[in-house]
């Protein structure tokens, strides 16, 4: 867009307020703050330790989401939630608190590797030099940081300590009777002394120490497993479940993900799941960020329930045991290892022609669809819409409420992760089942009455009846009978009957997977694990931490064609023969070990760096306690404890967020914290959208040279199409906040930013606006400097009423405005005062003067010190307490009050609407005409009705 009305940042001219006036101001205070230390926020213990009177004070420790250091570097929408905390951390400073307010750099990971691949430097290099200019584009915002305790998740006194955490949850297991995580010590001890059953039966003592690894790799909450997992060829690494997108791709590329297995480290997250969703309700995070974490931990109740096969049972899950009447078949995932122990040699006499899926023998028809299935993600298996496909295993199971034998199939649908992998199918209440079911002919029992008047008649039937409230039908077998019983009424009597005969179960079920947590990558935390040549694994012990990430030179992922499913990782650490091949002393002399070659997730770092801030050098703990009480621990209303405030996208709602309340809670449960959660408040703020343009072949142009004439658009002359979207380098519309800098000082940039709208609403941006706050600081600034000497123009004296109404309003609503993080009201009530002060065209008092600037102090900080200094104070703006509102000049009117004596009305008062009834009393019988009319007289009784009315009797 052009430019029209921008102000040339040519050199000062005399005393104005100009960008080039806001340059000198800014670096002068930014070198200023950073010599003195203006925002290090002392800890209450330690060589940290500030003054006691300032620890004293009540604290607020308050929270970015900190960024990747990516090489493209900011564009305006990023600091907006830096900007919004940092005006905030000023304000609470001001209102008393002590403040830690930082921030680091999640450095590790796939974008900083991807980035430093494309550009072939080392990731070290690149991300090195991205943290460098990510610095100096922050540094000129003027956020107030406490920068002592900056760090990036990739220095090695920093992953030293999430290494260290790696080593606690992998010694620790989740005791369920006792609901939280224990050493492993204890358990083995358990198994010694025979107080706790070893899985299996055998003692403890008759056991390998292989079998031992094997046993208590089954309770570790981080351990190995080769279950299958999401294989990415495309990006030649696996990922985590929440890393991958509902159409079953990687959420990072955008490639096929397919289920292969392979031997990986995990999290065993869902032991977890349910303190993870009750200890949800008493945070103050936004509801829908809640709801998403609840449905992605997605409790289910049901029951478990067997259906005998031969010797064998086939256990499963479903949320209707009501139902079971209903249940015509069964189908288990593809996968699912019982298949392969009864398929029949044959097809038994007589199966449908629809069930062989055309082969020979059972055996053939599972192994074809077996290899089908295995190239297709959850989701598209899931998908409602798709046809139903599957294959009959040959054999029938019981059910074992009417004793039907019922066939049993394998179908994609049924997946292997969930539930036990295998289903009671109910084709009359479920719709795929119902799907399924017309697909292969199977039969179709109604046993919940239709209430939408299509009767039990199943034949006529276009789809399902699916109800939770109605009543139950068809339903009567030997000893049960479900008939006429609500839906749930029936589960409970058939979960009874089930439990009592020992063939089923009530249970929770839970959707959270494990979290699987090894990435083939070289840019990230190596494991402190190594394995013997038994190939059974040993943790290293702390004194080898932290195991430094060895420098390589070939450090690019092995990729593949991103469809070729059959392809197997390769970690690029393990082509460093001499890194993972060592010699070691394990405590048991010295020995041959292979490293682990896989290297931990990006989101390992940010699971808990919010603790290392707190105490970023502490050598000998990742904090101290008494550090970590303070800033995090429990209080009133956050009984969990946790940051005052974190601020960051909504696209976080259950990666990061929800594994750094896991670590949490291992890392309370163990004792080395206070806090059993990360961030008590969290508030997601808007994005900054904008417009950019695309020519006739749909290619962006540079949105800067787009020209809006007679209604459209044109680029070089040319007439080009407006969108409404992200703003990004890709689309050639992204504005730096060094660009605004320059052409306007950051105190706009930050005035702007703040006003554009309410925080946790997108916005779009438009450059030519930002020009409103520009002239909101020149006003401010007129109002006290005389832009032609330069002089200071304020005076003594005490201001009038008006001015005094003005200003208290302001100070009022502007500062409960800051503190509830609505800076755009608070700019607009800060631009009110100011233009009527403006207005006035008076010289300002001295009082009136330091409080605007005052209120003005958080969000544009750097005019605010200037004209703190040129008011004639020699300590910063930053530390001064943030004006307080006189009640009595903030109520908007007075009412009049009627004072009658004898019944006749003897005074009118003019009195604030919330008076007191004493106050009220004391002001009319105090009153020169209503002591006239009294004349002496005793007062024998005071009527007070506040505010209009006062009746005295004599
Ligand atoms: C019988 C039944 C009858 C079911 C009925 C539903 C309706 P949520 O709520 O998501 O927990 N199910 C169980 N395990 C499955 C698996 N591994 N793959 C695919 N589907 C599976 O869903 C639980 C229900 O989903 C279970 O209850 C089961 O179908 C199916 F009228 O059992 B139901």
């Amino acid at each position: 867009m052009s430019e029209t009305n921008t102000p040339a940042p040519e050199a000062a001219e005399g005393h104005r307020y100009t960008a080039a006036m806001a340059a000198d101001i800014e670096a002068r205070w930014q070198d200023v703050w950073d010599a003195e230390g203006t925002y290090e926020a002392p800890n209450p213990t330690g060589d940290l330790a500030g003054d006691p009177a300032v620890v004293a004070r009540p604290k607020k420790f308050i929270m970015d989401m900190f960024p990747y250091p990516s090489g493209a570097g900011l564009h305006v929408g990023h600091p907006l939630g830096y900007i919004a905390t940092d005006v905030f951390a000023r304000h609470q400073r001001m209102s008393g608190h002590n403040v830690l307010h930082t921030l680091g750099f999640d450095a590790f990971g796939l974008p900083a590797e991807q980035y430093a691949v494309q550009t072939g430097t080392h990731p070290r290099v690149s991300t090195e030099a991205n943290i460098e200019n990510m610095k100096v584009q922050l540094r000129r915002l003027g956020l107030g940081h406490d920068k002592r305790r900056s760090f990036a998740t990739i220095d090695p006194e920093y992953y030293k300590w999430t290494q260290w955490i790696f080593l606690q949850i992998y010694n620790s297991w989740y005791d369920a009777d006792a609901k939280k995580a224990r050493p492993v010590s204890e358990l083995v001890a358990a198994f010694e002394d025979g107080t706790r059953e070893v899985p299996g039966g055998r003692a403890w003592a008759d056991l390998t120490a292989a079998e031992r690894a094997d046993v208590l790799n089954g309770f570790r909450l981080a351990y190995a497993s080769d279950a299958p997992v999401n294989w990415c060829p495309g990006l030649g690494t696996v990922l985590a479940n929440e890393e991958v997108t509902a159409d079953g791709r990687s959420e990072r590329g955008n490639f096929p993900v397919f289920k292969s297995r392979l031997s990986q480290w995990n999290m065993r997250i869902t032991a977890y799941a349910d303190r993870l969703l009750d200890d949800l309700d008493a945070l103050d995070w936004p509801e829908a960020i809640k709801l998403q974490q609840r449905n992605w931990i997605g409790r289910s109740e049901g029951a478990r329930v067997d259906f005998a096969l031969g010797d064998e049972a086939i256990t499963v899950f479903t949320t209707r045991p009501d139902t079971l009447f209903g249940a015509t078949y069964m189908v288990l995932a593809p996968e699912h290892p019982l298949v392969e122990k009864f398929i029949p040699a044959a097809w038994p006499e007589g199966t449908h022609d629809v069930w062989t899926g055309g082969y020979a023998t059972p055996a053939e028809a599972v192994a074809a669809y077996r290899k089908q299935a295995a190239s297709k993600s959850d989701v598209e298996r899931q998908a409602e819409a798709k046809d139903k496909t599957g294959v009959f295993t040959g054999e029938y199971a019981v059910n074992p409420v009417s004793g039907a034998k019922v066939p049993v199939f394998i179908a994609d649908y049924v997946l292997m992760g969930y539930g036990t992998g295998a289903i009671m199918a109910v084709p009359a209440h479920d719709t795929r089942d119902f799907e399924f079911a017309r697909a292969f002919e199977l039969p179709v029992r109604c046993v919940v009455d239709p209430t939408d008047g299509r009767g039990t008649d199943t034949a006529e039937w276009e789809d399902a009846f699916v109800s939770h409230d109605a009543k139950l039908v068809n339903s009567s077998g030997e000893g049960i009978s479900l008939d006429g019983l609500g839906v749930v009424e029936a589960k409970a009597a058939i979960t009874d009957w089930l439990t009592e005969r020992g063939i089923g179960e009530g249970t929770v079920n839970f959707r959270l997977r494990d979290w699987l947590f090894s990435r083939q990558r070289y840019w990230g935390e190596p494991f402190p694990i190594v394995y013997d040549e038994a190939g059974v694994a040993h943790p290293l012990p702390e004194s080898m931490l932290p195991l430094e990430l060895p420098e390589v030179e070939d450090y690019s992922p092995r990729t593949f064609e991103p469809d070729d499913a059959t392809s197997k990782p390769e970690t690029p650490l393990s082509r460093n023969e001499a890194w993972v091949n060592v010699e070691l002393d394990l405590g048991d002399g010295v020995k041959s070990y292979r490293r682990e070659t896989n290297t931990m997730p990006n989101w390992a770092g940010s699971c808990w760096y919010e603790l290392r801030y707190l105490d970023p050098h502490n050598a000998s703990a990742l904090v101290d306690p008494e550090i970590e009480q303070y800033w995090m621990g429990p209080r009133e209303g956050a009984p969990h404890g946790g940051v005052d405030l974190y601020v960051g996208g909504a696209e976080h709602a259950v990666l990061h967020l929800l594994y750094a309340r896991f670590w949490s809670k291992v890392l309370f449960d163990l004792g080395h914290v206070s806090s059993a959660e990360p961030f008590h408040k969290l508030f997601n703020q808007g994005m900054i959208q904008a417009y950019a343009y695309t020519d006739a072949r749909g290619v962006y142009v540079p949105a800067a040279e787009v020209e809006e004439r007679d209604g459209g658009y044109f680029y070089q002359g040319e007439p080009v199409k407006r969108e409404h979207g992200k703003m990004g380098k890709s689309l050639k519309n992204a504005v730096t906040p060094d660009e605004i800098c320059e052409e306007y000082g950051a105190d706009t940039l930050r005035l702007y930013e703040m006003a554009m709208g309410p925080l946790d609403v997108s916005r779009p941006w438009d450059t030519r606006a930002v020009v409103g706050q520009y002239r909101l600081l020149q006003r401010l600034w007129r109002n006290i400097v005389d832009e032609e000497t330069g002089e200071v123009t304020v005076v003594d004296g005490e201001p009038d009423e008006a001015t005094l109404r003005a200003l208290h309003k302001a100070i009022d609503g502007a500062g409960s405005d800051m503190a509830g993080l609505r800076f755009n009201t608070a700019i607009a009530k800060i631009t009110e005062l100011n233009n009527a002060l403006t207005k006035a065209g008076r010289p300002l008092e001295r009082s009136v003067a330091e409080r605007l600037v005052l209120l003005v102090a958080p969000l544009a900080p750097h005019i605010a010190e200037e004209l703190w200094h040129r008011l004639g104070h020699t300590d910063s703006v930053v530390h001064q307490d943030f004006p307080v509102a006189d009640p009595a000049y903030v109520v908007d009117e007075t009412v009049t009050c009627v004072v009658q004596v004898k019944g006749k009305v003897k005074a009118r008062l003019e009195v604030p609407p919330g008076i007191s009834e004493a106050d009220l009393e004391q002001l009319a019988v105090n009153d020169a005409g209503v002591v006239a009319a009294l004349g002496g007289a005793e007062i024998r009784k005071v009527i007070v009705r506040a505010p209009k009315l006062v009746n005295i009797v004599i």
